[in-house]
């Protein structure tokens, strides 16, 4: 969503960060310094963009990952608060067509764009190797290029 900056209490720079937490069903926003989801996960909505690795460090950095999809119902939610194509946790990196999730979770439901992953297609230019979500009504997924600059969205799992 957004990033704000501001100057609190000692005139230390503090980073406020919109995260969306998902509770049975209710999501609720909250303003935090931290990525702190005691009891629920959050999901942190990246305002900056940039390569699917710089996206995994800054959710690492946070003690979160990039958002590992496993059911059709964290799809729809996720559906309802993405606006921009977003890196997810799922790569191929290390064998071709061997797509994995971040946290070794197995890949047994997959929200694919019809024909993707294409691996960049019959004209490719380059290999596509890591996934993200799309901004169509499904918010379908699509492979392309690692380094392709796009937002993300990290879980944190309490
Ligand atoms: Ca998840
Ligand atoms: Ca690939
Ligand atoms: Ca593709």
């Amino acid at each position: 969503m957004f990033l704000l900056t501001g100057l609190l209490g000692t005139g230390k720079v503090l980073s406020l960060i919109m995260v969306v937490e998902a509770c049975g069903g209710v999501k609720r926003t909250v303003l935090t310094s931290e990525l702190l989801c005691p009891i629920c996960s959050c999901y942190l909505l990246s305002e900056s963009s940039g390569s699917w690795d710089a996206a995994r460090k800054d959710c690492r950095d946070r003690e979160a990952d990039l958002v590992v999809i496993d059911s059709p119902e964290e799809q729809s939610f996720l559906a309802t608060i993405t606006q921009s194509y977003s890196w997810i946790g799922l790569n191929d990196k290390e064998q071709e067509g061997q797509w994995k999730w971040v946290d070794g979770t197995p890949l047994i439901w997959t929200n694919w764009a019809t024909n993707e992953p294409n691996n960049g297609g019959f004209m490719k230019l380059y290999e596509e190797d890591c996934a993200h979500m799309r901004t169509d009504d499904h918010r379908t997924w699509n492979d392309c290029s690692c380094t392709s600059s796009l937002t993300w969205i990290c879980e944190k799992i309490p």
